[in-house]
C-alpha cells in the first residue's frame, strides 16, 4: 500500500528524541526532501486531545489497557486523516513515536498483553509499519538527569523500574525488527546526530535518493 517513507524516532523520556527529529529534518531538507513532521499520541486536533487525556493526571488508577485504547484510538485517527494519505501519495512522514511507543509503555512497562496490543495493531494498521525506526537507547538514570528541573505529566512521574522496563522492550524489539536501528544516545550530542545521521545516510542511499 504505502509508496511513501514512513521514519519513526523512538527513546525514554529524555533520550533525545525531539532533538533528533530536527537532525532528521535537516537532513532531509539538506537533501531536497519534503516531509510531513509530526508525532504520537496526537498530530490531529482529536488525537493531540486524547493526549492530555492521557498524559493528565487522574484521581482513579489508569489501566494500561485503557492507556493502549486511547493511544491506539488517537493513531486511527492520526493514520486515517494525515499519515496514510501522505504516503500513499508517496510523500514522506517524521513521526515522534509511533506503535513501538505502545509495546514498550503499555506492553512492557505497563504489562498489557502483547497479543492484544498486535490484535490492536493489526486492525487498526494492517500491514503498515515504518521504514525506518530510530531508537535513541539511554538508560533511565542519565535521561532522568537530562530533563531534571522540567515539569512531568503523569507518566513521567513513573518509577525508574518502569522505565527500566520500557528501555528493555525497546530493546528486544530492535533486536527482532531489522528496521529499528540502536543510537547510542549516552554520547555528547554531536556524536548522537552523527550516528541518526550515518543511520538516515545509509536508508537514504538504500532508497536511491
Ligand atoms: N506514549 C505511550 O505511553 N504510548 C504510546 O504509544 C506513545 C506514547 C506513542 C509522551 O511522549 C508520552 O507518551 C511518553 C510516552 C507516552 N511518556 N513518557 N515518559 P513524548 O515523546 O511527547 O514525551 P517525552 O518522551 O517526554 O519526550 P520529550 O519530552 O520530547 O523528550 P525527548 O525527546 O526524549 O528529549 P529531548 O527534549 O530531545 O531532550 C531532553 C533534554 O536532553 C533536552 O534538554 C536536550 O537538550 C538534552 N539532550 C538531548 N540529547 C542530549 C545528549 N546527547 N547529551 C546531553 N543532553 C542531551
Amino acid at each position: 500500500m504505502s509508496q511513501g517513507h514512513f521514519i519513526t524516532l523512538e527513546g525514554s523520556e529524555g533520550a533525545g528524541k525531539s532533538t533528533n527529529v530536527d537532525t532528521v529534518c535537516e537532513m532531509l531538507d539538506e537533501a531536497g526532501i519534503t516531509f510531513y513532521r509530526t508525532r504520537e499520541p496526537g498530530g490531529t486536533d482529536l488525537a493531540e486531545a486524547l493526549r492530555k487525556l492521557m498524559l493528565a493526571e487522574w484521581e482513579e488508577t489508569i489501566d494500561g489497557m485503557t492507556e493502549a485504547l486511547i493511544v491506539f484510538a488517537a493513531r486511527n485517527q492520526h493514520l486515517k486523516t494525515e499519515i496514510v494519505p501522505r504516503l500513499e501519495r508517496g510523500d514522506w512522514v517524521v513521526c515522534d513515536r509511533f506503535t513501538d511507543a505502545t509495546f514498550a509503555y503499555q506492553g512492557a512497562g505497563r504489562g498489557v498483553d502483547t497479543r492484544f496490543l498486535e490484535a490492536l495493531e493489526q486492525t487498526i494498521q494492517g500491514t503498515l509499519q515504518p521504514d525506518l525506526t530510530l531508537f535513541l537507547d539511554v538508560p533511565p538514570a542519565l535521561a532522568e538527569k537530562r530533563i531534571a528541573g522540567r515539569s512531568k505529566d503523569r507518566m513521567e512521574k513513573e518509577e525508574q523500574e518502569f522505565f527500566d522496563r520500557v528501555r528493555q522492550g525497546y530493546l528486544t524489539r530492535a533486536n527482532k525488527h531489522p528496521r529499528m536501528k540502536i543510537v547510542d544516545a549516552t554520547q555528547a550530542l554531536d556524536h548522537v546526530r552523527a550516528q541518526v545521521r550515518e543511520i538516515l545516510g545509509n536508508y537514504l542511499g538504500s532508497v536511491n535518493v
